[in-house]
């Protein structure tokens, strides 16, 4: 087996001690950092994704992995931020206001890293005004929003409409998730992506950067 390919199935096994000596010794050996995050690890966070999505696994496998992952960029970011490989696109995402729920949102983050994405994640009880403020400051091209509760999914209105008055709705896209948000939820408040679960929310929102 070659190494990258061994980084990623580590990786899915959330091996996180193995992940950091396998990533350190391909760095030593001279493999391409790009080779290593896209073919090792990015590669490895694709199949738990695919997993997570068909329930082939669960939270906690998914869970040992990112933080497997971790390991990996953790020691990658000073080379790939030196070789100006540049993110695939910038997020701001966290829970809405009101809500404490942050299990499916950090899924959401890890699965959005393990593809690329740069993430700024706000954490829980986000009121929609600090979306849009800090989307506006980092120039971010996804808003993403996590609700678990029927009573703070609403809140999700508020940041499209917050997007709007702040004059960046058209260059922002706003992307919802959470247990109760449904595709014609997202359609009555004006949002454009709706995805079930971390897997596709990542997918989504790469293709939304790309689209941009
Ligand atoms: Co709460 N809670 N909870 N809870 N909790 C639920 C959500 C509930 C359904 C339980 C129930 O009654 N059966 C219910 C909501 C009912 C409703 O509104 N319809 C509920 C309630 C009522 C409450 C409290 C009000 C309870 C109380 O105090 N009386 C309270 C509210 C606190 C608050 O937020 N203000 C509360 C508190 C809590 C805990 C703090 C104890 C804890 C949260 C801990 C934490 O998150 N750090 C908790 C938990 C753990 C749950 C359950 C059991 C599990 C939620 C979870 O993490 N699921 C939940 C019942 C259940 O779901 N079985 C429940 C796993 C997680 C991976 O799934 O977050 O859905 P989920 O994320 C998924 C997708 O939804 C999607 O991706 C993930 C999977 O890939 N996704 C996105 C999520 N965000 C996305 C964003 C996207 C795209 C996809 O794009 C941006």
């Amino acid at each position: 087996m070659n190494m990258l390919n061994e980084i990623s199935q580590k990786l899915q096994q959330g091996n996180a001690k193995a992940v950091k000596e396998l990533v350190q010794q391909a760095v030593d050996e001279g493999c391409e950092v790009t080779a290593i995050l896209e073919e090792g690890l990015m590669a490895g966070m694709d199949i738990v994704g695919e997993k997570f999505k068909n329930n082939e696994i669960y939270v906690p496998e998914v869970l040992i992995a990112a933080r497997a992952m971790n390991a990996g960029t953790e020691l990658l970011k000073p080379l790939l931020s030196s070789s100006g490989i540049k993110a695939k696109g910038k997020v701001v995402l966290g829970t809405v206001k009101g809500d404490m729920h942050d299990i499916g949102k950090n899924l959401v983050r890890m699965m959005m890293e393990g593809k690329g994405l740069e993430v700024i994640d706000l954490g829980i009880d986000v009121p929609s005004e600090k979306f849009v403020e800090v989307a506006e400051k980092e120039n971010a091209q996804i808003i993403a929003c996590s609700a678990l509760l029927t009573t703070t999914m609403n809140e999700m209105k508020k940041i499209v409409d917050a997007a709007s008055e702040a004059g960046i709705r058209e260059n922002v896209t706003i992307m919802v998730g959470g247990a109760p948000v449904t595709d014609n939820f997202r359609e009555s408040i004006g949002a454009d992506i709706y995805k079930p679960d971390a897997a596709s929310a990542a997918d989504a929102a790469v293709q939304a950067c790309q689209a941009r």
